[in-house]
């Protein structure tokens, strides 16, 4: 049946002349990076549950870390998060990653769980703080020189509950200062990726809250800096899409963190809940990476895309490939933008056609495609139901409940 539907799946694309050897080629050069933190018990600031099963440790979070990448064959990069992931040895972790057919991918380092940054990190008023913050900022780069990472990604929980608690100018000076000496311990191929948040865990002011100012900050401080994307991470109706376009066209757009943010939260699900936006999100980058400018063509192939999500609710390693296989539904379909035609629309101006031209791709059933993908690259070709059977969420629960946390 499978068979049938691709061949009248391969039938329609030439018909409408797509290339389907470039599009699986593209779907199989994604990779999507798995936070350490979205296998271990975490995730909500209100209750954490405990189910059974979770990892112990770091090594532990590895390992199914690799379950996922064992079943949807695109995820072989696993992002850390610094303490939680302290390990005395970290050439140990990186050969154990590699035992299991996985690596270290972008280091997170930590700036909001020590008592000390009750009132800020990079912010904070006394210098004592900023240097404690900033040596952390610096062993976090050793340790990425050490696993072989290039990316530090960089989310600061700075801000103030109330007007007049603190002096937003000098805060923002005094931020700088500490990147400034983490970009200047940085290798030439490491990049330093620059989140935002507008609110959360401060609610008055963030001293990082939007794209524009980790932009200005990224720009201020060089090449190597970029703008990192989490989805969650922006006011309700934010047009996500526009500020990817704008990154790209200035060459500063570094990475995604993947979620899905409904109200307060940005740990669910990718494209749980608007699948539209993370298509039109990969549009703007797949219409970047055909540029005339070789500069924004660049920046589009080097994009980390990465998932930042911690399930409390549902079990971490399905919730996690469900995740991984929403990124790529999206992304092939996205794949299907015929931009010629988009582009002859806009040309002519005509507004619906260049509309219908973008979603009709999105109306397409991309499940014989992704299919005949994961075939071809050996892996099952449904993930979810293949993990589901292969008995390993019974074998992790004689790890029992409580796990590692963080
Ligand atoms: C903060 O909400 C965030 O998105 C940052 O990326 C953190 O590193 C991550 O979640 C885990 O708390
Ligand atoms: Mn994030």
């Amino acid at each position: 049946m499978a068979d049938r539907d691709y061949i009248l799946f391969e039938e329609r694309q030439k018909d409408r002349g797509i290339d389907l050897e470039v599009v699986k080629a593209k779907l199989k050069a994604l990779n999507v990076e798995t936070p350490s933190w979205g296998y271990a018990h975490q995730g909500t600031r209100f209750k954490v549950f405990q189910p059974a099963g979770v990892p112990r440790d770091t090594y532990e979070k590895f390992e199914d870390a690799a379950q996922v990448h064992r079943f949807t064959g695109v995820c072989p990069k696993v992002a850390v998060h610094i303490p939680w992931d302290k390990v005395d040895d970290y050439g140990k972790l990186k050969r154990h990653a590699a035992d299991l057919g996985i690596g270290i991918g972008a280091v997170n380092p930590n700036l909001f769980q020590d008592e000390e940054y009750m009132l800020g990190s990079v912010c904070h008023s006394d210098p004592r703080i900023r240097r404690k913050a900033t040596d952390h900022l610096l062993e976090c780069v050793e340790i990425a020189r050490t696993v072989g990472s290039k990316d530090l990604s960089l989310w600061i929980a700075d801000g103030t509950n109330y007007p007049g608690q603190a002096d937003i100018r000098k805060r923002k000076r005094w931020m700088y200062e500490c990147l400034q000496e983490m970009y200047n311990a940085l290798d030439p191929d490491m990049r330093m990726l620059i989140e935002y948040k507008f609110y959360e865990p401060a609610f008055y002011h963030t001293d990082l809250a939007d794209w524009g100012m980790s932009f200005n900050l990224a720009n201020r401080l060089g090449p190597q800096a970029e703008v990192l994307v989490d989805t969650g991470h922006h006011p309700q109706g934010t047009n996500i899409e526009h500020i990817v376009a704008y990154l790209l066209d200035e060459r500063k757009l570094g990475g995604f963190h993947f979620n899905s943010r409904k109200y307060g939260d940005d740990d669910l699900i990718v494209g749980s809940v608007n699948p539209y936006e993370l298509f039109l999100i990969f549009y703007q980058i797949l219409d970047a990476a055909a540029d005339a400018d070789a500069g924004v063509r660049r920046n589009a192939a080097g994009i980390a895309y990465m998932i930042d999500q911690s399930h409390n609710i549902e079990p971490k390693i399905p919730a996690m490939i469900r995740s991984v296989m929403n990124v790529q539904t999206n992304y092939a379909k996205a794949l299907l933008i015929d931009l010629d035609e988009v582009r002859r629309a806009q040309e002519a101006q005509d507004v619906l056609a260049a509309e219908h031209a973008v979603r009709q791709a999105f109306e397409m059933d991309v499940t014989p495609l992704l299919q005949v993908v994961r075939e071809e690259m050996g892996i099952p070709a449904d993930p979810m139901q293949a993990y589901l059977q292969s008995g390993y969420a019974d074998r992790i629960r004689a790890r029992g409940q409580g796990g590692g946390g963080s």
